[in-house]
């Protein structure tokens, strides 16, 4: 691993640099690149920072920074790419690490490949924002709220406020150092976790309704049709996240949560715990995952997607 040292080196002698979070970013990645760009400004440095059609939830962060939806004419000295594992995850961006003079990963992918001129991976950290606070620690610059606030949104994410095994002793040592700044913590957690769009709580609400409870309350169903979703609005986009709702049922072993994208295409979301592999019944109907949470498309209605999928589920529990 490639220490700090070079990168505060790089970063001194540099004169256009750019800063990249993976595509789809999420709140990790808009954390730590919003984290780094505000320490470049305190060091006195010239940024951008790259991030694809990021979510607007997180204008408290993007409002304080350089950011810019497309590469910048200037030819760029050194590129950070931050929160991405591999180099396509980089998307368009991809260019602008090909062409940097000198180039630097920093990540907290196990999956990381490594990718860059240097790099800098640490899996037990519990994200990006939070291996960009170890860096800010060496730089000697003072921590200041719109830094904290961005660090906190990256660490609060991806341990969905702290809940996440990836939550360690350091993790919580970096949260308490970052609230001694002015800064509504409150606030962030509200506007991550809690608030969600009209729609959104009026989608879940027809899925809750639906609920159908198998063995013992230990594998729950629920669906959701075109038709009842074009009661609220165009279509079933607004139902992510509503299948660990249907997980969070006491007794459930595991969800299953059935959407009906367009006429005859069914999207299944799954969720389990231990030891309940759904990524293997995923992968039997072509889609896949990670073990707890899979997913997959079937072609059919909803009725005919359940008398495909539902044998295999109750098979578990016999
Ligand atoms: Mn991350």
């Amino acid at each position: 691993m490639d220490s700090f040292t070079d990168l505060i080196k790089h970063i001194k002698e540099a004169t256009n640099i750019l800063i990249a979070g993976h595509i789809s970013p999420d709140g990790d990645a808009i954390g730590a690149c919003c984290a780094m760009g505000l320490i470049l400004k305190e060091m006195g440095k010239k940024y951008a920072i790259l991030l694809e059609d990021p979510n607007p939830k997180y204008n408290y962060l993007l409002d304080m920074v350089n950011l810019e939806s497309q590469i910048p004419e200037e030819a760029c000295d050194l590129f950070i790419a931050l929160d991405c594992a591999d180099m396509e995850r980089l998307g368009d961006f991809k260019e602008a690490h090909k062409e940097a003079l000198i180039t630097w990963n920093i990540d907290h992918h196990i999956s990381n490949t490594n990718y860059s001129k240097y790099n800098y991976v640490d899996s037990q950290a519990s994200s990006a924002s939070e291996i960009v606070y170890d860096f800010y620690e060496e730089t000697g610059i003072s921590m200041n709220k719109n830094i904290a606030k961005s660090i906190y949104t990256g660490i609060v994410y991806d341990t969905a406020r702290f809940k996440h095994s990836n939550t360690s002793p350091k993790t919580l040592d970096i949260a308490s150092k970052l609230i001694e700044e002015p800064f509504d913590f409150s606030e962030i957690i509200r506007k991550l976790f809690d608030e969600r769009p009209l729609i959104t709580l009026q989608l879940q609400g027809v899925v809750l309704g639906n609920i159908e409870s198998y063995c013992n309350d230990a594998l729950i169903v629920s669906t959701l049709s075109i038709e009842e979703a074009n009661k609220y609005g165009e279509g079933t986009e607004d139902t992510g996240g509503v299948v660990n709702i249907l997980k969070n049922t006491k007794g459930s072993k595991v969800a299953l949560f059935l959407c009906q994208k367009s006429q005859d295409e069914i999207k299944l979301s799954l969720r389990s715990e231990d030891p309940y592999d759904v990524c293997k019944i995923a992968q039997e109907f072509g889609g896949g995952g990670h073990t707890k949470a899979a997913g997959a498309t079937i072609n059919g209605t909803i009725e005919e997607a359940k008398e495909q999928i539902m044998p295999r589920l109750l098979e578990l529990f016999e």
